[in-house]
């Protein structure tokens, strides 16, 4: 019973539709638990909710990995693609319909290993998309096999003895690749940081590269436990136009620089520190080429009318 309650719904101004975390989640996440794949998950779907994005012109697109069942756990568009052509299905996918907001959800492996020469072109075509790369260490869904960025002398099937090969640095590959437009690093394990960061790289028009240190706890055992326990470990670059932390979260890091994203030259300084490790944005320049301008935007056609066109053809092979 509402005795003397008016509601003035024209005053609140409420949205038609209005997306809740409900609407974005899907099957039971399968990851173990402890996994960071599970933060990530919930902070995408917070970005999600705050952002109100249509789930029906959302699209995460993935390779094949434990950080590749992504799309399965999201109430949007989704690929599981084939491992390593995670970047070419998205490339494809927002060259046709620049409308979608896309995704990329690839693992080290995925990324960094069999993937790697589509890493390097998408990072030149820099279409505008958000690239999450769950870096695990490790090969996690084959059972711990030595990933392009497992440390030095890790132990796994392929390497029992230990791994030996230095390792591949994401950060300092990518600020290496032509016309790199984005590029930041988080950990899974900090929630307000890992949201903030995500969310500066959806706000970034051009594909924005996010490394997310993400804990295996069952192939990579003690990996990150050092930088969990011990949050000296770790650098905070900060910048007013880096990612917008609350002061109770900046507060909290006793490492904190100033480091301004637009000095390329410092960003690769800063992606060589060896020992601790620095989380923030990197280098952002928002003035690179984003080659899906020379899509469908530059046909002058409306998307419904390519759409249209599109249907036109394919209907040219219906049975
Ligand atoms: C062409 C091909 N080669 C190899 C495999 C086997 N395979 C599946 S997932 C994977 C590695 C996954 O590691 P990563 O990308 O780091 O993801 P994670 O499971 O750690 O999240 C490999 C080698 C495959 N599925 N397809
Ligand atoms: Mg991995």
């Amino acid at each position: 019973m509402m005795i003397g309650l008016k509601l003035d719904l024209t005053e609140h101004d409420l949205p038609e539709v209005y997306y809740s975390i409900q609407d974005y989640g899907s099957s039971t996440a399968r990851w173990c638990p402890g996994c960071g794949d599970h933060a990530i998950l919930t902070a995408v779907q917070k970005l999600c909710r705050e952002e109100q994005l249509p789930p029906e012109k959302t699209v995460f697109v993935s390779g094949i990995g434990c950080s590749s069942r992504f799309p399965h756990y999201m109430k949007t568009y989704g690929f599981h693609g084939l491992h390593g052509r995670a970047f070419p299905v998205a490339e494809g996918v927002k060259f046709r319909r620049p409308d979608l907001d896309v995704f990329v959800i690839t693992g080290d492996g995925d990324c960094a290993s069999i993937g790697a020469g589509h890493w390097v072109h998408a990072i030149r075509y820099n279409m505008d998309m958000v690239v999450l790369l769950f870096d695990n260490e490790i090969y996690g869904l084959t059972k711990k096999q030595t990933s392009p960025t497992s440390p030095l002398g890790t132990r796994s099937n392929t390497h029992p003895s230990g791994s030996v090969l230095p390792p591949i640095n994401p950060i300092q590959s990518t600020l290496g690749f032509a016309n790199v437009s984005f590029v930041a690093q988080t950990v899974d394990w900090n929630p307000a940081h890992l949201f903030a960061t995500i969310k500066k790289a959806h706000e970034h028009k051009g594909l924005s590269f996010v490394r997310i240190h993400q804990r295996c706890p069952i192939w990579m055992k003690d990996g990150f436990t050092n930088n969990v326990s011990d949050p000296d470990s770790i650098i905070l670059l900060n910048h007013e136009n880096g990612i917008e932390l609350d002061p109770q979260v900046l507060n909290s890091f006793k490492n904190v620089v100033e480091h301004d994203p637009s000095n390329i030259d410092k960003a690769r300084e800063w992606a060589n520190t060896e020992g601790k490790f620095p989380i923030g944005l990197f280098y952002q320049n928002p003035e690179a080429s984003c080659y899906d301008d020379y899509g469908a935007h530059n046909l002058h056609m409306p998307v419904s009318q390519k759409l249209e066109g599109m249907n036109n053809v394919l209907d040219r092979y219906a049975i």
